[in-house]
């Protein structure tokens, strides 16, 4: 197959992936409108290309806490890649490690925290992470990627409620029985199935924590050896919040405009934020 840009990959998976996951990967939250901002946005931004500058010489790389990487674009991290290949987030990572780029495993992955650790060995990974109610299982996937060789802890603050998608409703969305929340085991690990609703929705539902707030980042802070990056913010306000937490790094995102409905394009968050000061 020659496949050869994002869009021909995009048209391919959805002739090849069953349809509860590749509605699951492809679904915004509620009518979709930021998903379609978050396209239409990037068509908004113009280059303006300078000419007559010595160009023999030139390089994408970047360094992000002391780590060399080809280009200033990394992988985010997206759940569940086991529905898409077996190998799931193994490829992934080793693709990353493969090209020089950022890579961050889920902590609702179907590859384990382990596995991933010994599929890319050596390479600079980071570990995204949810707030369990259960504050003793969160910190234990903290120490796990610690031990794993993560260099960096990037916690999700946008969804202490997942956003409504509404074909996971429809398709009642549930993880295939032959695939597991590989870094849990007992309900933890095979809790999503959907029974009369998203089964994802209702896993969030009961076992992550919504009363995520400030404190828990500086709980995190305290005793992880880490960077601690905060993924999700829109706003200069929290941005501010964030640097007055003291994390080491903070993730614009509007996390795939999964979550609420409406909210601007993380692009244009990132332009006003760089242009304008705004935001
Ligand atoms: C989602 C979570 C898992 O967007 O990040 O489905």
């Amino acid at each position: 197959m020659n496949l050869v840009s994002l869009s021909e990959f995009e048209r391919e998976a959805h002739k090849v992936l069953p349809k509860n996951a590749l509605d699951y990967y492809k679904s915004g939250a509620g009518d979709e409108y930021s998903l379609r901002l978050n396209r239409t946005a990037f068509e908004k931004i113009r280059i303006r290309p300078r000419c007559l500058i010595d160009v023999s010489n030139r390089t994408s790389e970047c360094e992000v806490f002391g780590v060399k990487y080809s280009a200033p674009i990394g992988i985010s991290p997206t759940a569940m890649q086991k529905m898409a290949h077996p190998e799931g987030e193994n490829a992934v990572a080793k693709a990353a490690k493969n090209q020089e780029i950022g890579y961050t495993l889920s902590t609702i992955a179907t590859s384990s925290i382990e596995e991933v650790g010994q599929s890319a060995p050596d390479y600079s990974k980071w570990f995204q992470l949810y707030i369990y109610k259960d504050r003793g299982v969160t910190e234990r996937l903290v120490r796990r990627a610690e031990e794993n060789g993560f260099t960096a802890i990037v916690l999700t603050v946008d969804a202490p409620i997942f956003g409504l998608r509404r074909a996971d409703l429809k398709n009642h969305f549930s993880l295939p029985p032959h695939l597991t929340m590989a870094n849990f085991t007992g309900e933890l690990a095979t809790g999503v199935k959907g029974k009369g609703g998203s089964g994802i929705n209702q896993y969030v539902a009961s076992l992550f924590d919504a009363s995520l707030n400030w404190q828990d980042v500086e709980w995190l802070l305290s005793f992880t050896k880490l960077p601690v990056l905060v993924k999700g913010i829109l706003t200069k306000e929290d941005a501010e919040l964030a640097v007055e937490a003291g994390v080491h790094g903070i993730i614009v995102s509007n996390h795939g405009a999964r979550q609420i409905d409406s909210v601007p394009a993380t692009v244009s968050c990132y332009i006003s934020a760089i242009f304008y000061n705004v935001y």
